[in-house]
Parts: structure tokens; sequence; C-alpha cells
């Protein structure tokens, strides 16, 4: 009797959530690692290595591991200044193109158990994985391809070092969320006192697939990042830029870290077949390391949120960088700038005015559906139309003449990115005037316009590849114009 009465509840339910009528997926969607990524959206990193001592961006790998001793290194203190600032991580350049290793790795003697910090006891990545942990954040490693110190680099031998090198770091430090493959591969350096230029196939030395297997193996929820993905791609450019048409897709087979992609990784492919979504790289100061004399240069909290805009806003992940300095201490300039950011991001995004609001949809495939599913505050739901709809309006009734200048729109993207046009109109003086529009949307844009005060907004989708699905929208009015 009692299973039969839970059998009826869960079918009940079911019914009314319609979800019996779901739609199909569409394309290609993201895994579970891929999703668990892209509601990050927000996230730290830090380079921090013998550069740090010598003042320079890209080490030769000839330095002496005793230039490395931070007089005050506390991770802790990285941790509190990241989950502070609103960031859900951090990823760390375990080792960089000089080689050197801020883990006491067992293959090499060029890391930090060579250097006079700790006695040579340290371990940077234990200290952080440790922070981490007691602040809530996710960990991520970036492990250079490229190796300036190593001997063999350039020669077969170097995959085996490289390889075990990621073994190391992929069993060591508990959970990682993304491993960091960087596309800046040979060229001139140290190698083991050869002193000499050495290049090597983009293509073919890493050989990427068996590199990938492992960390699949010992981390199935990292997702990879590199140029050409898998599972994350670099968004083109370093100066903070996500493209405004942006499909979390792209047509991957033929593309390889360090390739000449630039140009497309920023809209990726409209008919991708892989989800690869873009996630944009940019430093709060000009360079990627600590450098004394670019402290008045760090980023102003409104330059960040314009970062913010045009990162998150345009459908990619944000990974900031913020370099410790020479004691081992994200600097007070980049601490006090992160932390306004975050006090204009609150201010910006205070008073949802969508909350709450009756919304409707012109089409609407059924009770589970529903055009309230947009601001019911929960990503799970989301709005959809019948199959062969791939065009309609949402209105939102605000009760009351409003003033509204920024929205967010996010799409349902488990089952794929779909939305290839809208637009954004605002119901004034009994008529609708344009507020914004634009093509893609993906996890999720944020658009500022001028004020506008009206009593409904309506969101048109105009373009869809299969039944538009929309999760979430949310009005704001900025403190400004
Ligand atoms: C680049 C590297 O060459 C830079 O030094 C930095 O690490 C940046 C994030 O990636 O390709």
């Amino acid at each position: 009797m009692k299973q039969l009465y839970s059998l009826l509840i869960i079918s009940v339910i079911f019914l009314a959530c319609g979800r019996k009528d779901a739609p199909e997926p569409f394309g290609a969607v993201p895994s579970e690692r891929q999703l668990a990524w892209q509601e990050m959206e927000y996230y730290m990193f830090v380079h921090f290595n013998v550069n740090t001592f010598t003042d320079k961006e890209w080490g030769y790998g000839d330095e002496k591991e005793s230039v490395f001793n931070p007089s005050a290194l506390d991770c802790r203190q990285w941790a509190k200044v990241a989950s502070d600032a609103g960031m859900k991580g951090i990823i760390i350049t375990a080792k960089h193109h000089d080689g050197f290793c801020l883990w006491p790795s067992k293959f090499t003697e060029h890391s930090v158990k060579n250097s006079p910090w700790e006695n040579g006891k340290g371990d940077v990545l234990m200290e952080l994985k440790q922070a981490c942990d007691e602040y809530g954040l996710k960990l991520g490693l970036y492990l250079s391809p490229w190796d300036r110190n190593s001997s063999v680099y350039g020669t077969p031998g170097y995959l085996t070092y490289y390889r075990n090198q990621l073994r190391e770091l992929l069993t060591n430090y508990g959970p990682i969320f993304e491993v960091w493959f960087d596309g800046a591969n040979g060229g001139d350096g140290y190698y083991g006192g050869a002193r000499e230029t050495r290049r090597i196939d983009n293509k073919t030395y890493y050989d990427w697939t068996n590199t990938h297997q492992i960390v699949r193996e010992l981390q199935p929820g990292a997702v990879i990042f590199s140029d050409a993905g898998p599972d994350v791609r670099w968004v083109g450019n370093e100066s903070g830029r996500g493209s405004l048409t942006n499909w979390c897709l792209l047509n991957r087979d033929s593309m390889y870290p360090g390739g000449d992609f630039a140009k497309i990784l920023g809209a990726g492919h409209e008919d991708g077949k892989y989800w690869v979504p873009a996630e944009v790289d940019v430093s709060i100061r000009p360079g990627w390391f600590y450098h004394q004399d670019q402290d008045s240069l760090v980023r102003s909290p409104e330059n960040l949120m314009e970062l913010y805009y045009s990162s998150v806003g345009r459908n990619s992940n944000l990974l900031l960088n913020v370099p410790p300095d020479r004691r081992g201490l994200l600097n007070e300039a980049d601490v006090n700038s992160l932390m306004a950011f975050r006090e204009l991001r609150e201010r910006e995004f205070k008073n949802d005015l969508a909350k709450g609001k009756a919304v409707n949809g012109t089409n609407t495939r059924g009770n589970g559906f529903r055009a309230s599913n947009v601001n019911d505050g929960n990503p799970e739901t989301y709005w959809a139309t019948n199959d062969k709809q791939t065009a309609a309006d949402l209105i939102i009734n605000l009760g009351q003449e409003t003033e509204v200048n920024r929205i967010i729109i996010q799409e349902y993207i488990r089952l794929g990115q779909r939305v290839e046009g809208f637009k954004v109109e605002g119901f004034a003086d009994g008529k609708w005037i344009p507020v914004t529009d634009g093509t893609t949307i993906g996890y999720k844009i944020i658009r500022k316009f001028p004020v506008v005060k009206v009593s409904k907004m309506k969101i048109t989708i105009g373009k869809s590849k299969a039944c538009p699905l929309i999760s979430n929208i949310e009005l704001y009015r900025a403190p400004g114009e």
C-alpha cells in the first residue's frame, strides 16, 4: 500500500512537471564536469615562481633554485582574498616555462626542495590545497608543456618526464577542477646547459590524446583547457575580451595547442561538433608575474567591472590572474582593487526587478515549461516552446513604471546551445522601444543599456536552432546612467 501511494505521488509530480514532454537535446551538450565548470564563472589565476624573484615574465630555465625565497608566503591569504572576492577557485602555475616546480617533484632537482624556502621542506601546492579546502575553493593546475630547464626537452624522453609530473600532480593534491595546458611551445632555453634553440612539432610532439587520458584516468572531474580544448578553449586573446557571438561549440578534431587559431576561438563554431566553452584569461596587472614597478598599474575596480561584462557577460568564464609578490602575498594594491570590484558588482546587481513578476510567453510547451520558470530562481527549471517553434516572445510585467538598465539571460545549456538571435524591448508611453539585442546567449549573457522607464519588458527569441530553452532572466537598475 505504502509503495502504491509513493508511486502515485511520483506519477502526479511527473505529470505536473510535464517532464515526459521534455525537449530532446540539440547538438553537442556539456558533460557533467563542464556543467560544474560553467557554474564557477569567476576564479583566480596565480602566476608565482622564480620569475617573481628575477623580475621576468619567461624564465630562461637557468635560474638557481636559491632565488625562490618568499619571506612570508601564506596561501591562506590568497584563498581568503579569492573567497572574499567572490571567486570559486584558484589555478596555479605548478610549473611555468622555466621548469621550476612549486612542489617537491621526484623527477627533477629544479624545484622548491632545493630552495631556502622552508629549508627545502616546503610544498606550495600542498599549502594551497589546504587553504582552498579551508575556504571552500576548487584547485586547478597549470603545468607548462614547454620546459626550458629540462635537458631532454625536445626528445621523446621529455614526454615521459612530463607525464610523470602530471601523474604526481593529479595524484597528490586531491580533486582538481581544471588542468591548464598552455600553448607556448619550444624556442631557446637553458636545456640542462645546452643553451640552444629547440623546436618541436606542436601537432605531434606531446601526443595530446594520450596525455589527456592521464587526466581522465586520475581526475575524471577535471576539465582540460588548451587553445583547442578538449573541454575548455582559450578565448583567443589575453586582454579580457569574450566574443559577443559566442558558441560553446568547436570543431576541434584538427586543432591543437599553440596552433594559429586565435581568430576563431572567440566565436567558436556555430556548427561545432563538441561542447568546448571559452575561458577568458587576463591579468590584473600588465604582466602575468609580479613586478614591483607595476604596483601602480593594477586594474581599477571599474576596469575589472568592464572585464566582467566582457567575459562572464559574454558567455565565458573569467580567469583573473593575481600574482603574489616577493613576500608570497597578494599585494595590497591588487587586494584593494578586488574588494572594491566585489562591492561594485554587488551594487550593480542588487535588486532583481524581474523576481516575482508575472511572465507570459507567446508559446509554451506545457505546464512544466511555463514562462514563469525564467524568474523562479531555480536554474533547473526553464521556459520551453513547442518543438517546431523556434521564435517566441516572453513578456515580464513589472506592474508599474520601473527604471531598468541591465539584463541577464541564461539558456538551459544542459540540452545544448540554441539561440542565434534575440532582442529586448521595454514598454513605455504606449509602445515598445528597443533596448538591446544580440546573437548568441549560451550559459549566460549580461547586457548594459541606457536607463529606460518601462512597465513591461519583452524578450524576443527571434532565431533559434531548435525550440529555445531559457532558464533565467534577471533585470536590474544599476547605479548611474
Ligand atoms: C601564456 C604564457 O606564455 C604566459 O607566460 C602566461 O602563462 C599565459 C597565461 O599563457 O601562453
